[in-house]
């Protein structure tokens, strides 16, 4: 049996989604704490697994893959028997498009910049700065509807099986959710807001996202 260990925080939406996939494919694994709030993926022993300081990274039996959906993959093809990914090329196109526009201009908007300044900035005793948040909302807006156009919700974002996409998803929702904002930049993705009543009663959802 492979001994799989990730490396992150808890609290970190990238662990969250290989943690999904793990929980929801029923592989053991051992989660290392990598503190990324007190820079402990910028010690010399967590950089020379991960060169850009980023969690999470996977270490399978001594080999280390970092970027999630390189670990993603990797895991879904090793320990879930492709069950997190789609054979009909339309689909397995619409999740790629999914988890690139999450990367590439979701996450900034929702995660750097509204979840930070709402949640993580007053928690530290700062003041969040309102203009910036205020800059945020259309991009997130965008970005979501994008995913909105394209996802089937049927229950889940493209059909009646869990995929990568629902895991990349999912933890960023956790902590919009938890804003304002929320509100208004969902407002035109009444199928996201059905996806999203659904999927936070998953038990992987409630164990790794607590
Ligand atoms: N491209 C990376 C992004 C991972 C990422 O941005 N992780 C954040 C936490 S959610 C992080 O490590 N932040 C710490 C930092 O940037 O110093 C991936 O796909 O794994």
């Amino acid at each position: 049996m492979a001994k799989l260990t990730v490396y992150g925080t808890p609290l970190s939406t990238y662990v969250r989604t290989v943690r999904l996939l793990l929980e929801e494919a029923g592989v053991d694994y051992t989660l290392k704490g990598i503190d990324i709030f007190k820079g402990e993926n910028k010690s010399p022993e967590y950089l020379a697994k991960n060169p850009f300081g980023k969690v999470p990274t996977l270490e399978v039996d001594g080999e280390v893959i970092y970027e999630t959906p390189a670990i993603t993959d990797y895991l879904n093809t090793v320990f879930a028997n492709h069950q997190f990914s789609l054979s009909e090329p339309l689909l397995q196109a619409r999740m790629r498009q999914i988890i690139t526009i999450i990367d590439n201009y979701f996450y900034a908007a929702a995660i750097g910049t509204i979840v930070i300044q709402r949640l993580i900035v007053p928690s530290q005793g700062g003041k969040a700065d309102e203009a910036q948040v205020q800059n945020a909302v259309a991009p997130a807006q965008t970005a979501i509807q994008a995913i909105e156009s394209i996802a089937v919700v049927s229950p889940y974002l493209l059909g009646s099986q869990l995929t990568i996409a629902d895991f990349y998803l999912i933890p960023i929702f956790i902590y919009l959710s938890q804003t304002p904002e929320y509100e208004v930049i969902t407002a035109q993705t009444p199928k996201l807001r059905t996806w999203w009543d659904t999927v936070n009663q998953l038990e992987s959802v409630k164990k790794v996202c607590a």
